[in-house]
């Protein structure tokens, strides 16, 4: 496992056709962006902060410690195991804590809606009330707020819980929770396994690997079936649950005779009022007044994909894309919220009609304005943003929309879209699903998610899906990898044909799927544990996740929430594949989240840097459990015949397919 890889990506690397189209126009050739920062940087990245065993936690140092060399320790004798299990022990809580912090904001506005004080409403009943058996709340005869104030109160009671354990464990497999128990890795409150993972990991506290990595489990569980799992499935009642659509994406989604305001970072909350917002006849008049055609709200990042899954507004760019975005010259306002802005939008709008317009109190930027989004007053905050933007319309100077360079895409599977189209009006279950890995038209499922950076040439997703279909693996992806795949035209139905096995091909031809399945944003990862618990709890795959022919990759991590992603995903017993991981310095820790973790959670980690490589390992993992199941054999006929087809025709029979050609597009 390599980690110190040297920046390999310039703008001569660049594989997105819109992004070389706009940096080879004059407007664009004098803006700064990372790829010219990273070549300008031109240091190699530092061999102690990559294999995790630079130790700053105390002012005894900071110390470089080098395993195995005794005059080498840290000076409090730190061994570079205890420094890397407690540095990586680290990036897992600033991750959950970022989930958690906006999955809070998502609580505290679903109790505020719930009462009735923002112009959202309750949408969902169906999911709140299967969310309210959950938390054991009574549903007879009750208003349906009232039964969301009660949710939403005990779902903000989980946060500050100090014993017991979270409600949402309940959810997985008896299995599963069974070796949480046995492990004592069960979290008791969201904040307290954050907290307690800081305080561990503190100067003179834990300094035994393995029980600082014990406390990472039970902090990354506290994110995937805590908060994660809480932010989506109340965002999901507040705004409804994702179903299929069509959407675009790509800088062309930008209009040239429109407002153009994209939205970028993670909370929905904003977003959905700016939505609200851009259909207001005083904002409609002002439009009309400074001679626009219209408001032309687009996405980035994961605030793109919320608004993406449930209104299907487009995408205008992923992480890698934001300043890109900006280089255009055509947006009014990029209004940011909290997590993913790089500090470099104000710069890339210095001379620019572009305003980058702060929204939220913990996320300030220098030269950025800030405005104040207020949830007691939602719908006026975001008229004001609007208002802002719309003012900047006519100062536009020279702009450049990449034309002819949007990409359709079908997206919206939540996991109970993904139920209901599978299964059909008669029977929505996972069972065909099942059925079709059983008898092995799927090879098994793959879960691309996670970031993107600059390291790597920017076409890293294409490769590992292209692969994964290839080989018959269905893959669900989610935040910014799920953006690079639909930039690449994987998430049409027409797809399937082109990249797919033969029956794989098939399979997503008769549902009229695309092969490659957009589940959402970074918090939403927590949809996909429930998908793999649900294919678990149908049956003949085993009796946890463990056993199910499922791996996962986040190829292009960069944040920390990836890490606090993967980590859950490894705790929860699926095998996770990352690019690198900062443990590299220490045998013990490589050992045991490559091995070790494998003996007490059914899973591990593995690292790759070469795409193909990494979907062969991928693969390699799927074939594994397949064998382990015995379903491995080799079958005389895997395509469908005219009995199956009808079969999983009167399957599918519902409005599940033609619901794909909704949306708004
Ligand atoms: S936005 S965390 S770059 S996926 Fe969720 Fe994208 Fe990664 Fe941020």
């Amino acid at each position: 496992m390599r980690n110190s890889k040297s920046r390999c990506n310039s703008r001569n690397e660049i594989t997105t056709a819109s992004t070389i189209d706009l940096l080879n126009q004059d407007l664009a050739k004098q803006v700064r962006t990372a790829y010219d920062r990273i070549e300008d940087r031109g240091v190699s990245a530092c061999l102690f902060g990559s294999g995790g065993t630079c130790c700053r936690i105390c002012n005894m140092g900071p110390c470089q410690v080098i395993d195995g060399v005794e005059q080498m320790i840290g000076i409090c004798g730190a061994t570079a195991a205890t420094v890397v299990a407690r540095n990586f022990a680290r990036i897992v809580a600033a991750g959950t804590a970022a989930h958690t912090d906006h999955a809070r904001e998502m609580v505290m506005g679903f109790i505020e809606t719930a009462k009735g004080k923002t112009p959202h409403k309750i949408q969902d009943v169906e999911k709140l009330h299967m969310m309210a058996e959950i938390f054991e709340i009574e549903i007879e005869g009750r208003d349906k707020n009232e039964i969301a104030l009660e949710l939403g109160e005990k779902a903000l009671a989980e946060f500050g819980q100090q014993k017991g354990t979270l409600t949402m464990l309940k959810r997985a497999s008896a299995k599963q929770q069974a070796i949480w128990k046995e492990k004592g890795v069960e979290p008791r409150g969201i904040d307290r396994e954050v907290v307690e993972t800081m305080h561990r990991t503190h100067m003179g506290v834990d300094q035994e690997y393995h029980n600082i990595m014990k406390q990472a489990a039970r902090c990354s569980l506290a994110d995937g079936w805590g908060s994660s799992m809480l932010s989506t499935e109340l965002t999901d009642i507040m705004f409804g649950t994702p179903v299929p659509k069509r959407a675009l994406i790509d800088l062309g989604v930008l209009k040239a005779d429109q407002v153009n305001v994209t939205v970028h970072g993670h909370e929905p909350l904003l977003a959905e009022s700016l939505c609200m917002a851009a259909e207001d006849p005083e904002i409609l008049a002002l439009v009309k007044k400074v001679g626009a055609k219209g408001i032309n709200l687009a996405g980035v990042c994961c605030t793109g994909n919320e608004i993406l899954m449930r209104r299907g507004i487009p995408v205008a760019g992923s992480f890698i894309n934001q300043e890109m975005v900006l280089a255009t010259g055509a947006v009014e306002a990029m209004v940011v919220d909290v997590q993913c802005t790089m500090q470099s939008l104000a710069q890339v709008v210095k001379n620019k009609h572009t305003d980058i317009i702060t929204t939220n109190y913990r996320a300030k930027m220098p030269d950025a304005i800030h405005m104040q989004f207020e949830e007691s007053d939602s719908l006026g905050s975001a008229k004001s943003i609007l208002a802002h933007a719309i003012g900047n319309y006519k100062k536009r100077g020279a702009y450049y929309i990449p034309k002819d360079k949007t990409f359709d895409m079908v997206v919206g599977f939540s996991h109970e879209s993904i139920n209901y189209m599978l299964g059909g009006s008669f029977r929505e279950s996972y069972r065909p699903l099942n059925d079709n890995i059983i008898n092995g038209r799927i090879k098994g499922v793959g879960a691309l998610v996670g970031c993107e950076h600059y390291k790597y040439s920017d076409d890293h997703h294409f490769k590992v899906a292209v692969e994964l279909l290839k080989n018959n693996v269905l893959v669900l992806a989610t935040g910014c990898a799920a953006q690079a795949l639909g930039r690449r035209g994987l998430m049409t139905p027409e797809a399937a044909a082109e990249y797919c096995g033969e029956s794989l091909a098939e399979v997503c031809e008769v549902v009229g799927m695309p092969p490659v399945l957009h589940v959402g944003s970074c918090v939403d990862n927590s949809r996909l544990l429930i998908a793999l618990t649900e294919m678990v709890k149908q049956g003949g795959l085993g009796d946890d996740i463990s056993e199910l022919p499922a791996c996962g990759t986040a190829p292009l991590w960069m944040s920390e929430k990836a890490v606090a992603i993967g980590q859950y995903f490894v705790t929860s017993g699926a095998h996770v594949i990352f690019q690198n991981l900062p443990v590299t310095g220490s045998k013990e820790m490589t050992d045991f989240m490559l091995g070790g973790m494998k003996e007490e959670y059914g899973a591990c980690w593995g690292c790759e840097e070469d795409p193909v490589k990494l979907a062969q390992k991928m693969i390699k993992a799927i074939d594994g459990k397949r064998d382990e199941l015995g379903i491995n054999k080799k079958k005389d006929r895997v395509l469908f015949d005219m009995e199956m087809r009808r079969d999983l025709d009167a399957g599918t029979s519902g409005q599940s397919v033609p619901s794909m050609g909704c949306g708004n597009k």
